[in-house]
Order: structure tokens, then C-alpha cells, then sequence
């Protein structure tokens, strides 16, 4: 892992509203396949193929059997350090905003108190007609017998609440990302190969917004020219050593005379 500064020791420490852009990579060591990585999700199927509305209505049972299989991944995954810090950092700064791409519902688990999710919960099903929540059960149901799952009230198909490429991010979780990323004083780049937009455009909108930028992940990625510092090291390791850190500067203060 490579050195924390003490600059964003103290910007964290000092800070009223922190930021935080999660990717991917900060589930990994939930044990959650990363899109992009070698072992990646990505790597087994192009996401032309699923993650999009095309796909889904030509071969819905397809699509929705991949989302079961990725929702029970999720099911059977538990919150990792790196989740547990950002829930620790709330004790330090008075507001930490998760805004977060990842569909997988961990920083809910971990009991962060400010979840924004661009990309949807992998969790949640909808019928693509009358919008109606559907219960995972009735998509369970019909993927053992082999059908396309549809909704009970009108037969419409039933869908994963996530974003597919091409989709409109949900409009509200990007008003409450935009706000929170220009009024932070401090951003973390967490797990993200930055590829993705519009959620890749937050590292340097907060910088320009006057924010601290600092990117956790073990390699270069798409923002690494254009942040304040890059810390190389997996978000598991990398997270509870920062908020270790800020906790023993924010008590040096405290106890200053
Ligand atoms: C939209 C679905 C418009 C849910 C996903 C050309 C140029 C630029 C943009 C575009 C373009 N053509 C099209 C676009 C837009 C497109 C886009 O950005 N495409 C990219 C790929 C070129 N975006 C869209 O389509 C978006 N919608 O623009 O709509 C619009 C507007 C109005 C009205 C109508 C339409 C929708 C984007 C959302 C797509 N949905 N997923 C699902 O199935 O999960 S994207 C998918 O990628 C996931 O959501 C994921 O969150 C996202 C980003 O990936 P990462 O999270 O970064 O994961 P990745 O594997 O890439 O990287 C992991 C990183 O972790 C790596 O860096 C690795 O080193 C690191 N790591 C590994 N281990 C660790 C670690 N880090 C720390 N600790 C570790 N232990």
C-alpha cells in the first residue's frame, strides 16, 4: 500500500462535507467478480449483450437469470473493511456522501447514512409496464421453470432496478450526486476504473468545485492525471488506515490548548 499524506489526513480531519465516489472494486473483497478486472464480469459476457434494453427484451430470461445469479452474489456477500470505514469516517466529518455505482446494496448494509445510488439496487425488481415492485420470489419462481418472469398484476416483464448503458441515471440520486460532490471539501476516488459516464465525471467536477481529490485503487485508471494524490493499495487496507489516521488528528486537535 502506498503512503497516505498528511495533507488529505488533514483536509479529512478539517473537513464539513466529504465525498465519496465507489466503484466496483470496493466490493471486491466482498468477493464480488469486478466488471473490468481480468476475472471481471465483463470478462465472461460483453455488456452489449445484458446490461441493456435490448438484450433484455430479446432474450429476457436470459438477462433476468444473470441478474438472479448476481443478486444472490450479492445475498451471499458481506460488507469488507473498506465499506465499514466510510461508515467509521461519519464520526470525524460532520457529512460523508457514498455516491456509488455499484448495484450491490453493501454500503446500505454497512449502515452509511447517505447512500447515492447512480446506478440502481441490484435487490429491487420492477415490471417494465406498470412499474410495480416485483418480490424476488416471483422472478425465483419463473427462472426454474424456465420462463421469462412477469408481473402478477398486469404480465408485464419484470426487470432489475439497475441502470442499463443507455439508460437515464435516476434524476433525483443525480441531483443528490451533484450537490454533494460541488460542496465537498474532500473527494475519494474508491474502486473505480472511471470509465463510466456520467459517473466518471465526478473527480474532476469536484476538483474544479475546489475539493481535495484523492483516488484508492491498487492501479492507474481513467482519473489517476487528473487527482490531488493516488493511494495504490485495495480499498480494504487502504479506507481504515485514512480513517485511523483522521480519528488520532481530529483527537491531536481536540486536545490542542
Ligand atoms: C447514459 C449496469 C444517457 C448495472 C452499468 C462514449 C464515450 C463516453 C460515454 C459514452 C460513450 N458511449 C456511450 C456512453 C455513455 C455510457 C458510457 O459511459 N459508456 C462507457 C462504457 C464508454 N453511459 C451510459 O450509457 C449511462 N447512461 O449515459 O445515458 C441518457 C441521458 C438521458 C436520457 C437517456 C440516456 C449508463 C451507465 C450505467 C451503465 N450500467 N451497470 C449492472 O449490470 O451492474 S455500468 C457498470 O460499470 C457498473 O455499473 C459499474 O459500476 C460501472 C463502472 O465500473 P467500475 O465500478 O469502475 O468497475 P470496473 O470493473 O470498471 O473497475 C473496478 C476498479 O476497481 C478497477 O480500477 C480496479 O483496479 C479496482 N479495484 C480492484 N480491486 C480493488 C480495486 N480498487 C480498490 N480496492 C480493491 N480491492
Amino acid at each position: 500500500m502506498s503512503t497516505i499524506s498528511d495533507t488529505l489526513v488533514c483536509r479529512l480531519a478539517e473537513a464539513d462535507h466529504v465525498a465519496v465516489l465507489t466503484g466496483a472494486g470496493i466490493s471486491a473483497e466482498s468477493g464480488i467478480p469486478t466488471f473490468r478486472d481480468p476475472d471481471g464480469l465483463w470478462d465472461e459476457f460483453e455488456p452489449q449483450e445484458l446490461a441493456n434494453v435490448e438484450a433484455f427484451l430479446d432474450n429476457p430470461t436470459l438477462v433476468q437469470g444473470w441478474y438472479r445469479h448476481r443478486r444472490q452474489v450479492v445475498e451471499e456477500a458481506e460488507p469488507n473493511a473498506g465499506h465499514r470505514a466510510l461508515k467509521a469516517l461519519e464520526a470525524h466529518v460532520p457529512s460523508v456522501s457514498v455516491v456509488t455505482q455499484n448495484v450491490d446494496d453493501l454500503h446500505n448494509r454497512a449502515g452509511s447514512d447517505a447512500v447515492i445510488e447512480l446506478h440502481g439496487n441490484i435487490t429491487r425488481n420492477y415490471c417494465v409496464d406498470c412499474e410495480r415492485t416485483a418480490a424476488p420470489d416471483v422472478v425465483d419462481a419463473a427462472i426454474r421453470d424456465g420462463a421469462p418472469a412477469r408481473c402478477p398484476a398486469c404480465d408485464g416483464l419484470i426487470r432489475p432496478d439497475v441502470v442499463w448503458f443507455g439508460e437515464r441515471l435516476p434524476p433525483e440520486a443525480v441531483e443528490r450526486a451533484d450537490a454533494a460532490t460541488a460542496r465537498a471539501d474532500v473527494l475519494l476516488s474508491v474502486g473505480t476504473s472511471a470509465v463510466v459516464y456520467p459517473a466518471a465525471r465526478y473527480p474532476v467536477r469536484a476538483r474544479e468545485h475546489g475539493a481535495y481529490v484523492a483516488e484508492v485503487n491498487p492501479d492507474t485508471t481513467g482519473v489517476t492525471p487528473d487527482v490531488d494524490e493516488s493511494i495504490r493499495g485495495p480499498a480494504g487496507e487502504v479506507l481504515p488506515a485514512l480513517v485511523e489516521a483522521v480519528g488520532d488528528r481530529s483527537e491531536e486537535g481536540a486536545g490542542a490548548p
